[in-house]
């Protein structure tokens, strides 16, 4: 579990009324939800009622029933929520769900389920503290890499789930999944579109689904995973978490173009005519080459398949080079790949085919990018879909348990130290500490949950809060006593701070607002 809330499941409830979270359940079908109809597994509606409300780890029967205000296809609405019992970080999860008409089997989404899964987050972004999608796993990693590029500036989790066995069969990983990705959602601000499996949290754009049948299914062979569930606590690999540092809300782009786009593997004896037939398919704009190992294909530098290649990079067609093997990176170390470097081919590093065809769908529906911004943006990491520098060993050295209780005391003290020189406006010391490993303090809070951007909203100086924010801190924590950093400014009248938070995406949430001084508008 995260350093700030390395107490987290030991300490005793700081009051007895412990407060809420809530998350949005957005159910798009898969196994997850299946029943047996007549041609065998399809989705059935109705989730929350018949397979969440009757269990007890979903459903904490003492709070008090609730309407949840929600939009639903562009319409204000209200829908039901159920609470879970506390979580090991005192807090309870509460959720309502919407369903998507008809519910899939995700073999066939589409680009336009994308759009509306990335809507119905936008949509409901105020009103929750955190996203589920309930989806098939057999389009899973597609769908997660696209969602990732869809969102920018995105401060809150968007998780997707799904299970291998229905959630109404006797033996089933639905549970695990389900109730794993609600109390991560509810209770990190983890602000990337990530994917939960088998006791795993993954960057969604680094997944792939290795297995049809085991509870293992997905795998992210080179990131490590953002989180991992470990008994009853959460280990978050906060250094990984990637943040927005930009001071803008988030912004959802719908349009992909995922109709002049293909992907196409290279395989022993394969025909140039074959390969050509497909760079000459009509308005074909980008193609996703997979080839062998580090980025090779049959023949020289004037071979037949090099040499197709090189006429349709002319003819204006992007082709993106992306390995076959699994684990590891393209690169031009080989002739054959050097061959296609100079013929104009972008290597594609580590990106899985699900994120090179994603991200080439996002940035060929980018009003105005030509082609050469196109292909510069292709060879750099936009949403950590790809490792920048590939190095020869993608291992981690892993400190020994008593290094890394030594280092949880320097962390504590220099958050200390970091709150100290917040509440006296020293923006200089603030900036010393917050340099190389400091940058960690932005995920910690002191005794009541405050976070340095709680502190210094309350402070109000608007230097050291923008300082914080383009350094990627959250405007969407929630301290001890629930509160954002916002509702701490606005109360303590810091209205420059407040208005700088809301730049940054920042807004109350809906218990905020009944709770507090302000008219409906203040959000
Ligand atoms: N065919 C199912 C789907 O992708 C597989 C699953 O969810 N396990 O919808």
């Amino acid at each position: 579990m995260g350093p700030r809330h390395s107490n987290g499941h030991t300490t005793p409830p700081y009051n007895t009324i412990l407060p809420e979270s809530r998350v949005l359940i957005i159910g798009t079908g898969g196994t997850i939800c299946m029943q047996e109809g007549p041609d065998g597994l399809q989705p059935s509606e109705g989730f929350m009622d018949s397979a969440m409300a009757p269990r007890p780890s979903f459903n904490d029967r003492s709070g008090p029933s609730l309407g949840l205000p929600a939009k639903h296809k562009g319409k204000d609405i209200t829908v039901p929520s159920l609470r879970t019992p506390p979580t090991a970080y005192n807090r309870h999860i509460r959720y309502g769900m919407v369903e998507f008409d008809p519910l899939l089997d995700s073999s066939s989404m589409s680009a336009s389920d994308w759009a509306a899964i990335a809507l119905a987050v936008q949509q409901n972004y105020h009103l929750f503290d955190g996203f589920v999608i309930l989806h098939g796993t057999d389009s899973l990693a597609h769908t997660a890499s696209a969602l990732s590029f869809m969102m920018n500036n995105l401060g809150k989790p968007v998780i997707l789930t799904g299970s291998q066995a229905p959630i109404f069969a006797l033996q089933s990983d639905a549970v695990d999944n389900l109730l794993g990705s609600l109390i991560i959602a509810g209770t990190f601000v983890i602000p990337e579109v990530a994917l939960f499996f088998h006791h795993k949290l993954y960057r969604g754009n680094r997944t792939t689904k290795v297995s049809s049948a085991s509870f293992e299914a997905f795998a992210s062979p080179n990131c490590e995973p953002l989180a991992r569930v470990n008994g009853l606590g959460i280990d978050v690999n906060w250094p990984l978490v990637l943040r927005p540092t930009t001071i803008s809300p988030l912004s959802v782009a719908t349009d992909l173009d995922t109709t002049h786009v293909a992907s196409l593997r290279i395989f022993p004896g394969i025909k140039a005519e074959m390969l050509d037939a497909v760079l000459r398919l009509p308005d074909l704009r980008g193609l996703i080459l997979e080839t062998f190992g580090m980025g090779n294909v049959p023949g020289g530098a004037d071979g037949p398949l090099t040499r197709v290649i090189k006429s349709a990079i002319e003819r204006g067609v992007i082709v993106m080079n992306v390995s076959q093997c699994v684990a590891g990176f393209v690169s031009p170390v080989y002739a054959p790949g050097t061959h296609l470097g100079r013929a104009g081919v972008v290597f594609g590093l580590d990106l899985t085919v699900e994120a090179a065809l994603t991200k080439l769908s996002y940035l060929l529906a980018q009003q105005g990018l030509s082609k050469a911004e196109i292909t510069a943006r292709l060879a750099r990491p936009i949403r950590g879909e790809m490792t920048e520098m590939p190095q020869p060993s993608f291992s981690h050295p892993t400190s020994s348990l008593s290094a890394a209780s030594e280092r949880l005391t320097v962390e504590k003290s220099a958050f200390a130290a970091l709150g100290y020189a917040i509440e006296e406006g020293d923006a200089a010391a603030v900036r010393d500490l917050l340099q190389g490993d400091g940058a960690q303090l932005l995920t910690q809070a002191d005794y009541a949950g405050n976070t340095a951007v709680h502190l210094a909203a309350v402070t109000g100086n608007v230097d050291i809060v923008r300082d914080l924010l383009e350094r990627g801190a959250s405007v969407h924590e929630r301290n001890k006593a629930n509160n954002s950093p916002l509702f701490l400014a606005s109360l303590s009248g810091k209205d420059e701070c407040a208005q700088l938070l809301k730049q940054a995406g920042a807004h109350l949430s809906v218990e905020e607002i009944e709770r507090g001084p302000w008219k409906s508008s203040a959000g």
